[in-house]
């Protein structure tokens, strides 16, 4: 098992590549888009050039969507700007926000792209938010309505949805990502009730997607970490075991089972958090059933028992994938078997085989990567870009990939971020992900041009010999 042989892929794997709105399009407040959270919290960023201009994607997407054919890309992953499509959130839908997604997608099937759709991408409405963002239950039902203008525009064109993206992060994270909007951060209490207001939003918009479209299908997409036990020592595992339950399994089991995960809820219980249901919300969660899970994967976490004490806290960083520690439930490790990326994440490609098998045996459903990749500090030479070390964390992620094949688990697709070069949610533009470099900086818009970098020709061959060239 630990050394199986790696198993082919099937001819009909979705090798893909990754994007979300915000921090791509830019055009941020053109042809009738309204501001969303994001766009009012990066008006606060200053001393850099412009980040709402993102990748200018809005207005470079065709050129963008020739060099993903060229790419070899099967499937393309990106989100849809909620307040594009409905400037307010709940009012007026924007035919220019309509036309741009068409003209987005068409330009996919054009050229044999499979399009996969995140309906939310850490943009809530900023207008919204002004009415109480998650808080009020007026959003849940102007996110179901949003999502039937989706699924009645799109749906005839879109195969794959995915819900929201990475609800535990805006939960967690919120203020690293900046998600918390106008309010800034709210109480825990205040936090999962929000956080209870959007899987009851997920839900009825699962439900509505299989009912209005019967062939599309549809997930969520949280990031999951495995997290490791420190020792062997039944405290730590005990830790570990409540931390996963509390970051990544509330998620799913919500999603996938309509429940609370009982360690999560007992965790919620003690500490006076537990989210008040309204009427129905039990039914709707119960009602509703992915056809697959999406997740991100980027590293995994390590964690020992509760000290009870401050040593429990990492203090090194607190963003989505730094573990942090939490007094009274688990205490931050470091992983010394793990090397750490520029920006302190572990890298732990095998983590991503313990992770597809951990998911695939609890929920036994198909699987999707939708984002997994490297942030690095990429140096133009000579008008090349020679990402050599993105070119082995992926190589080594996608023969772990490889490995869970032949476990047994049923993974259908590889979305790596990102496609080209985004805005990070809290580390700038510097901080590159994609096979495409997008020639600007943090304090110079430059030419926004877009260069192939080395990892976009080694793609190229992973995609075209369907894995067997890594
Ligand atoms: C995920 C988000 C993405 C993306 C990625 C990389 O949490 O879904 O939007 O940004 O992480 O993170 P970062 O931008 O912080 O480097």
């Amino acid at each position: 098992m630990q050394h199986s042989k790696k198993t082919p892929f099937p001819d009909d794997f979705l090798w893909g590549a990754s994007t979300s709105a915000y921090q791509t399009e830019g055009a941020w407040n053109e042809d009738g888009k309204g501001p969303s959270i994001i766009d009012t919290y990066m008006h606060r960023a200053e001393g850099v050039a412009d980040y709402k201009v993102a990748s200018d994607h809005y207005h470079h997407y065709a050129e963008d969507v020739a060099l993903f054919a060229e790419l070899g890309l099967k499937a393309y992953r990106f989100s849809i700007a909620w307040s594009r499509i409905i400037p307010d959130g709940d009012g007026a839908v924007n035919p220019e926000g309509v036309a741009f997604y068409h003209r987005l997608i068409d330009a996919l099937h054009e050229r044999g792209i499979e399009p996969v759709v995140t309906m939310y991408h850490f943009d809530l409405p900023a207008a919204l938010d002004d009415k109480g963002g998650w808080s009020d239950r007026n959003t849940v039902e102007a996110f179901v309505r949003y999502a039937r203008v989706l699924f009645d525009e799109f749906g005839d064109k879109v195969r794959y949805w995915i819900t929201i993206n990475e609800q535990n992060m805006m939960i967690l994270h919120g203020k690293a990502i900046g998600t918390t909007g106008r309010s800034g951060v709210a109480s825990e209490d205040v936090i999962y009730q929000q956080n209870h207001n959007m899987f009851v939003a997920q839900a009825k918009v699962m439900t509505l997607c299989h009912d209005i479209l019967p062939e599309a299908k549809i997930g969520p997409a949280p990031n999951i970490v495995s997290v490791y036990p420190a020792s062997c020592a039944p405290e730590d595992v005990i830790a570990a075991d409540d931390w996963d339950a509390v970051r990544n399994l509330m998620y799913l089991d919500i999603a996938v089972k309509g429940i609370y995960h009982p360690l999560a809820w007992t965790y919620l219980k003690e500490k006076g958090w537990a989210p008040t249901f309204e009427d129905g919300d039990a039914e709707a969660l119960a009602a509703a059933h992915p056809d697959f899970i999406a997740f991100n994967y980027y590293s995994t976490q390590t964690v020992g028992a509760s000290r009870g004490d401050a040593s429990d806290l990492q203090h090194r960083g607190a963003d989505q994938q730094i573990v942090r520690g939490e007094v009274g439930l688990y205490r931050a490790v470091k992983n010394e078997h793990l090397p750490t990326n520029a920006f302190g994440w572990e890298i732990d490609p095998i983590g991503m085989r313990t992770t597809m098998r951990r998911l695939w045996d609890r929920y036994h459903l198909p699987l999707i990567i939708t984002e997994n990749g490297l942030g690095a500090f990429d140096e133009v030479v000579d008008g090349k870009i020679h990402d050599d070390y993105r070119i082995d964390y992926l190589r080594r992620h996608i023969e772990q990939i490889q490995m869970a094949l032949g476990d047994g688990v049923d993974i259908f697709g590889y979305c790596p971020w990102s496609a080209i070069d985004l805005i990070s949610t809290h580390q700038g533009a510097a901080k590159r992900y994609g096979f495409i470099y997008i020639n600007r900086d943090e304090q110079d818009l430059r030419d926004l041009a877009r260069i192939k970098k080395d990892s976009f020709h080694w793609y190229h061959g992973v995609i075209g010999s369907n894995g067997t060239d890594l």
